[in-house]
């Protein structure tokens, strides 16, 4: 069976429900049950490892009369493991849910498989109902999850001829105040913001998200990389996090260890080299390029070797986002198929 407009309403405000939940090491996930007649029932979401999953959540919150042949709707395939939680799978067969939609796959070696399970209790399950608007919420936890490491997102400016720099090596400000804006909006998704050590000497950043969104404010750890010292006075060493700082050019121990601390999306915010780095390493999953409308010439290129021989080994991205911001453009697009 198709699924009804009723349905679809019922997942955008899954999706809204799942927002709730901290971005931690787990999905933010939001589930709605619907009577047989297309009324809200109970609505629930995920508060973050170890808590209650979604559908357990809203399943708690039933009036009287329970579930039986409701439908449910989840931003994600119900669970079929055993974890802190769950299996929600199980608990909705339990609860008497006839059918269940939902938006994403799982693609947990241990938590997927929820839909097969269903299928063979017998309940009615469709996938894929606002896939793309729950891949925008959660498509950093999905391909952490495949890959198992960090979601990388590469963050640049540069001046229309590709610069990020004048020839001196000054480079503020490239963009205009909205630019400016919106990366710290972003920044504000990131579990940890990464620079190198050159950065740091070159520009003093803050790495703070500033103008964060109201239901997230916890601040990114920032992350510096690199052999040099980074200055006593430099401002990042009085971030509102503690700062982590590796000695080392090792992108796959840096990656290893952020996952360890449970550092799940990160953005990697400069310089040139250091951004080259992980694309060239195949290590960025997304870009995020601030084009403004100025032009440097000059020796100092937004990017370095990427390791792109010729024209025919060019990395093509699939751009998700084009937004004007003043007279800036910022891109946002992918390197690799989410
Ligand atoms: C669901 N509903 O609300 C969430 C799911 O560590 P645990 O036990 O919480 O399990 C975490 C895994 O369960 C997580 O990696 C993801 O695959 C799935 N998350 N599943 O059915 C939810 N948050
Ligand atoms: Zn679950």
């Amino acid at each position: 069976m198709a699924h009804s407009p009723v349905e679809e309403r019922a997942m955008s405000r899954a999706l809204e429900l799942a927002q709730r939940g901290p971005r931690s090491r787990n999905p933010q996930v939001g589930a709605v049950i619907l009577s047989p007649e297309g009324e809200i029932l109970a609505e629930g979401w995920h508060r973050g490892a170890g808590t209650a999953h979604a559908e357990v959540d809203a399943l708690s919150r039933l009036p009287e009369g329970g579930a039986q042949g409701a439908t449910a709707v989840v931003t994600l395939e119900p669970c079929n493991h055993t974890g802190r939680t769950g299996p929600c799978a199980e608990a909705l067969i339990r609860a008497g849910v006839a059918r269940v939609v939902y938006a994403l796959d799982d693609p947990g070696e241990v938590s997927g498989g929820g839909a097969e399970r269903l299928r063979a209790h017998g309940v009615d399950v469709e996938a894929g109902v606002l896939r793309d608007e729950a891949a925008d919420l959660i498509g950093p936890w999905l391909t952490a999850t495949r890959l198992g490491r960090p979601h990388v997102t590469v963050k640049w400016a540069q001046s229309l001829d590709g610069r990020a720099a004048a020839a001196d090596g000054s480079s503020q400000w490239i963009t205009g105040p909205q630019a400016r804006a919106d990366v710290h909006a972003r920044r504000s998704q990131a579990d940890a913001i990464v620079v190198g050590t050159g950065t740091v000497l070159a520009d003093d950043p803050a790495l703070t998200a500033r103008d964060g969104d109201a239901l997230h404010p916890e601040q990114p750890v920032p992350v510096v990389i690199g052999a040099r010292e980074t200055p006593a006075e430099a401002t990042v060493r009085s971030h509102p996090r503690e700062p982590l700082f590796y000695d080392t050019h090792d992108l796959d121990f840096v990656l290893a260890d952020l996952w360890d601390q449970g550092l799940h999306r990160v953005f990697v915010e400069g310089g040139p080299t250091l951004a080259s780095a992980f694309i060239a390493a195949g290590l960025a999953d997304r870009v995020l390029a601030y084009v403004a409308p100025v032009i440097l010439g000059g020796p100092r290129v937004a990017l370095a070797d990427v390791g792109v021989p010729s024209i025919d080994r060019a990395l093509r991205l699939r751009v998700t986002e084009t937004v004007a911001l003043g007279d800036d453009i910022l891109y946002v697009a992918e390197l690799r198929d989410s």
